[in-house]
């Protein structure tokens, strides 16, 4: 049995002193949460306080990129051993926001995804198709692509650290959601190629997510799948009574 995993992707929002208030909001609800992998990734400017609002819990803390490098001359870039030391555990690398905005692609993703596992880092990787990718049959072709590059060179041992988000782009910030039979069949598929890739049991213990406006309402349908095994929440998570429900839904 694969446990569920909800983390909230908090993207470019809240002040310190709004993650803080969301985080201790959070807290008040879901500190004891064993059942469930709870993970908040706020901006980097708050990963440091919202690690301390929820250090006595099991709460866990994501951010929402790295770099592949160690250290150095890389201008805006943040690093596996500077997210360590705030207590980091998980990184959402691959997100459809930086391959569409800042052209990262999936040679780049690969080398964060390896780095982050090399590190004790857990990644989760983004792979969604857009709207045109759907609407000309090409869903499975551009996802089977994503996962292939995105994992590659990645061991069988280490599937169990690592986590896939399944976000189809046209279901991002869009209020659209993918029906449920929809995102099962591309969850069912994607485990599909990891067992092609790294065998069955690999595939069986990796844990997929789906994301894209899910919301309280739509979570336990989704939830409920058989390949789907938690969510990663983007605008519904930026509301702690939204995001905990969402979380109950998977217990
Ligand atoms: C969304 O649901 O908006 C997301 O992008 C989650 O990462």
């Amino acid at each position: 049995m694969r446990k569920k995993i909800i983390a909230g992707n908090w993207k470019m929002n809240k002040t310190v002193a709004d993650a803080v208030e969301l985080a201790n909001n959070v807290k008040l609800e879901l500190a004891d949460c064993k059942e469930v992998d709870v993970v908040l990734c706020p901006p980097f400017t708050a990963l440091k306080s919202v690690s301390d609002v929820v250090s006595e819990t099991l709460i866990n803390v994501g951010s929402q990129n790295m770099s592949s490098e160690e250290d150095g001359a890389y201008t805006g870039e943040i690093s596996h051993g500077m997210l360590k030391e705030l207590f980091v555990r998980y990184v959402i690398l691959g997100h459809s926001e930086r391959r569409e905005y800042y052209k990262e692609n999936d040679f780049w993703v690969n080398k964060k995804v390896i780095k982050a596992l090399e590190k004790n880092l857990r990644p989760i990787l983004c792979v969604g198709e857009k709207l045109e990718d759907r609407e000309n049959g090409n869903t499975e072709k551009v996802v089977e692509v994503q996962v292939r590059e995105g994992l590659k060179d990645v061991p069988a041992s280490a599937y169990t650290e690592l986590v896939i988000a399944y976000e189809p782009v046209w279901a991002i910030g869009t209020g659209k959601v993918a029906t449920s039979a929809q995102a099962q069949e591309v969850h069912a598929f994607i485990r599909g190629i990891v067992k092609d890739m790294v065998g069955a049991e690999a595939a069986d213990a990796v844990r997929i997510q789906y994301g894209g406006s899910m919301k309280a309402a739509n979570a336990p349908e989704l939830l409920s799948q058989p390949d789907i095994d938690g969510g990663l929440i983007g605008g519904a998570a930026l509301d702690a009574t939204s995001f905990a429900a969402i979380v109950k839904a998977a217990l």
